[in-house]
């Protein structure tokens, strides 16, 4: 690690002062160009201590720039893994308010459901499908707090990976009825279609992000514990939404979920 533990505390801190203030800020390696990834999700760490403080629960993981066309829109090569808090869940039908955002995007994603604890090294997509209870439709609302999406991958793990709202609902499967690979998936805004894809966008398969995330948290001498919910990452580019607007995403066999933007 390149950062000592006050400058972590205090650049979780600001971040997390960006995402409930509602204000942007320049991307952090900028005043802290040798940060490495250790700190990036240090600092990551601390923010997520920082609700728990607060009391607030950690209700899922997420797994995000899993698909080329995501990582093509942001220039990067490799996915990042981020955390949801109670704060950051909707439920289904209820809005979402565009003024406690900054600049949110949409993605449509494939959320996972665990039954069995999941733990890397080694994990693989058939680990995950047999430790899957069930998978469902999920719309994650990203809101990166770097002014103008300025940013690099340490900076955005640090964000937290731009994670602010998610909704999951539609018709949940069982793993082992879903071909994913072959799953098309419909995104709607304001009853036009705007993005289309299949579940193999994300990784070749959305249960290979589910993997890396417990690779990557094995690494950590950390596990997926039962009965998590991960989103798996956007099988699209994200699609930028204001107050007003209405999306729904239509996942193959699975129904569809929506949110309204107020
Ligand atoms: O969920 C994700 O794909 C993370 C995106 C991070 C970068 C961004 O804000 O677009
Ligand atoms: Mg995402």
């Amino acid at each position: 690690m390149k950062l000592d533990a006050r400058t972590i505390a205090a650049l979780a801190e600001h971040l997390e002062g960006c995402e409930l203030g509602v204000r942007d800020t320049p991307k952090i390696t900028d005043e802290h160009p040798q940060m490495d990834w250790d700190d990036a999700y240090a600092i990551q760490d601390a923010i997520r201590a920082r609700k728990q403080g607060r009391g607030l629960r950690i209700v899922g993981l997420k797994a995000g720039l899993t698909s080329h066309a995501k990582m093509k829109q942001m220039g990067v090569a490799s996915p990042v893994f981020g955390f949801l808090a109670e704060s950051h869940a909707l439920p289904e039908g209820t809005e979402c308010r565009v003024s406690e955002l900054i600049h949110p995007k949409v993605e449509p994603e494939i959320a996972f459901v665990t039954r069995r604890a999941l733990k890397g090294p080694g994990c693989h997509i058939g680990a995950v499908l047999a430790a899957t209870d069930f998978v469902l439709p999920g719309i994650e609302v990203i809101d990166s707090r770097y002014r103008d999406f300025k940013f690099d991958l340490k900076s955005v793990v640090a964000d937290n990976t731009s994670a602010a709202r998610f909704v999951v609902g539609g018709r949940a499967r069982p793993a082992a009825e879903v071909d994913l690979r072959i799953t098309g998936i419909v995104l709607e805004k304001n009853g036009v279609p705007v993005a289309f894809g299949a579940g193999a966008a994300v990784l070749g398969h959305p249960a290979a992000a589910i993997a890396m995330l417990a690779n990557h948290l094995g690494a950590r001498g950390e596990e997926i514990p039962a009965g998590t919910l991960i989103l798996s990452g956007g099988i699209t580019e994200a699609v930028a939404v204001e107050a007003g607007d209405a999306v729904t995403l239509r996942v193959q066999g699975m129904g569809s979920v929506g949110l309204r933007f107020a």
